[in-house]
């Protein structure tokens, strides 16, 4: 999973933070004379292999940013409201604190397996953070839900089954409890 993957990465690349300061620490215990000309060269060096390092970087990445996908027609769109302490997850657009109450209290929406599906999140009231989980209980994407606001967020489903919402913004007392659910079938 690419949470773990994140982790490990960061225990490594953060080992190796400690091991040059380490370094550097004891190499710089006693003064000594430098030759700024080599040390020049040096730095030269590594200017081109950041820059090289950069570039690559760019290369594997830019192609998975979001931004071509903008002309693309989502196949099914679910309007998302949060409101202090629940999720209205609907069909239909939700423009009414009446709606919102029926949204809550409706049959949970179903998507089709596969579908690219476009989440138009807002808020009623405060801040809240409108995250979406699989099955599993994997972190699969989130938004802010604010209010005065309509985030969208494009997710396409695999797997069939229950996906919960969980709200991700400390946004009350009743912040922990604040969930929504739908069906992917
Ligand atoms: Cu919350």
């Amino acid at each position: 999973m690419i949470q773990m993957h994140a982790f490990y990465a960061f225990l490594v690349v953060g080992g190796l933070l400690v091991l040059i300061f380490i370094y550097v620490a004891a190499s710089t215990r006693h003064s000594r004379e430098i030759d700024f000309h080599a040390a020049y060269a040096v730095r030269k060096k590594f200017f081109f292999v950041l820059l090289a390092l950069i570039l690559v970087g760019f290369g594997l990445t830019l192609g998975k940013m979001p931004y071509p996908q903008e002309n693309q027609v989502p196949d099914k769109v679910v309007f998302v409201v949060g409101k202090q302490f629940s999720f209205g997850v609907s069909d239909s657009p939700i423009t009414n604190d009446q709606e919102y109450e029926a949204a809550t209290y409706a049959a949970p929406v179903e998507l089709p397996v596969g579908a690219l599906v476009e989440f138009r999140v807002t808020s009623f009231d405060v801040n809240h953070g409108f995250s979406v989980y699989s099955p599993n209980g994997d972190l699969l994407g989130q938004t802010q839900a604010m209010p005065g606001y309509v985030n969208r967020l494009r997710l396409r489903f695999t797997q069939p089954g229950r996906y919960n919402v969980f709200c991700l913004e400390l946004c009350g007392m009743g912040h922990h409890r604040m969930r929504g659910v739908f069906y992917v079938k």
